[in-house]
């Protein structure tokens, strides 16, 4: 056990909330932040929350935004962590086709006004910080599988923030001496994944149909692929990184790559529904069953104006430097993620993914 001090932005997040688990297991104190929200945002931490009113309570909530310089110094300066996990983004690829300028703020600038903070306090020499990059950042693809070395092309301004944040870490590092490391990683899920994310998306939908309480899905490029991994086993990673003597960029990855069609067909064929691909026009595509509904359809609105096709990641480096790799398939992901939306759908009502 031990008796560090851990800052975790974005805490109420999917890799925020399993990151928290296995910090305090391990017997930090976690100090996480949290943005002001007119409804609750801290389901997924309902489960490790502590009152604060108890005596030795190690996990601890504060308010603040990585677009508020004041208040990251302020918090940093309170909780004094050993380790910094920067994990807060507006993290929608889509979406940061629509807020361009927010995502640059939150997830490029945000970065820097962290590094900051830690560099006004005098603490660059003393705290460790790790940077949530992602696969994003190879974007149009330049080499198969992607690793460390391969050359970037970000191809959402999403993906342009996170390239900013990647490179002024690494300057951080080489100018003042800080360790700091990017995690390089790539696509991660599980039960607790937001619900507009395809993965969730889809398991949340395929969950429903069964239920009757849902009729169709929408879905948007069927043909990107990507490299799904268990969130749970890439924060271990990420903690990993911080652990080493030398701070350094890492990949994680499965190194195995599957189409969004792929994971419609092994959630519905979970629940039990079995559907084949029929269709003339590409719009009226879709995966019906033999009774002729179509209960999968592409509508176009949710394609993007420029496309990831193909992530594939090799996480070599991890496996030699940190002993990381990763134990789940993505098909036992998919199974998993749909066990777990069949048991939320028959506990509560739900509405419809987006
Ligand atoms: P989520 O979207 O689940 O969580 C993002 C977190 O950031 C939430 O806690 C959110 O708060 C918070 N947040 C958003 N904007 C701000 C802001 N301006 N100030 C403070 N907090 C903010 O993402 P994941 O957990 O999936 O991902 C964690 C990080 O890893 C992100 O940076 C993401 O871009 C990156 N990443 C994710 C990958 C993945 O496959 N999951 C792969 C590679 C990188 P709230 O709960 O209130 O919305
Ligand atoms: P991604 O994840 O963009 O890879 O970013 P997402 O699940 O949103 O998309 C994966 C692929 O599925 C296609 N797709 C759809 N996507 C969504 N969201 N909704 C749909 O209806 C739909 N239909 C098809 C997309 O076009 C895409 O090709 C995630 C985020 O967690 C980022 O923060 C992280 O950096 C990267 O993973 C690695």
């Amino acid at each position: 056990m031990t008796n560090k001090t851990a800052l975790i932005t974005g805490v109420t997040g999917q890799d925020g909330a399993y990151l928290a688990e296995l910090l305090l297991e391990k017997g930090y104190t976690v100090h996480g932040i949290k943005r002001r929200s007119s409804s609750f945002n801290t389901g997924r931490i309902e489960g490790i929350y502590q009152d604060p009113h108890v005596a030795d309570a190690r996990f601890h909530l504060h308010y603040g935004d990585l677009t508020d310089s004041t208040n990251l110094i302020r918090i940093v300066q309170e909780t004094q962590p050993d380790e910094i996990y920067n994990l807060a983004a507006q993290s929608h690829v889509a979406v940061s086709f629509e807020t361009p300028e927010y995502t640059a703020n939150a997830d490029g600038i945000g970065t820097l006004r962290l590094l900051e903070a830690i560099r006004i306090l005098g603490m660059e020499k003393e705290t460790r910080f790790y940077q949530a990059s992602t696969s994003e950042l190879y974007g149009l693809v330049q080499e198969v599988p992607q690793r460390e070395t391969t050359p970037f092309y970000p191809r959402s301004p999403y993906a342009a923030a996170k390239l900013y944040a990647y490179w002024i870490v690494v300057n951080y590092r080489e100018a003042y001496g800080m360790h700091a490391s990017n995690g390089i990683l790539f696509n991660h899920e599980s039960p607790l994944r937001g619900e507009t994310f395809v993965t969730r998306k889809i398991t949340r939908a395929a969950a429903a149909i069964k239920l009757g309480r849902q009729d169709k899905l929408w879905l948007g490029n069927l043909d990107a692929k990507r490299d799904w991994g268990h969130a749970r086993e890439y924060v271990r990673g990420m903690w990993l990184m911080l652990q080493q003597a030398e701070a350094d960029d890492y990949v994680l990855a499965t190194g195995e790559t599957t189409p969004v069609r792929t994971f419609v067909e092994w959630a519905f064929a979970d629940v039990g529904i079995a559907l084949r691909w029929e269709g003339e026009g590409e719009a009226e595509k879709g995966y019906c069953t033999d009774t002729g509904r179509c209960l999968v359809e592409v509508d176009p609105r949710y394609f993007r104006p420029t496309e990831v096709d193909l992530l594939i990641g090799d996480p070599t480096k991890a496996k030699e430097k940190l002993g990381w790799v990763h134990e789940t398939s993505p098909r036992d992901l998919a199974r998993e993620m749909v066990e777990a939306d069949l048991k939320i759908m028959r506990d509560a009502p739900i509405g419809k993914g987006v």
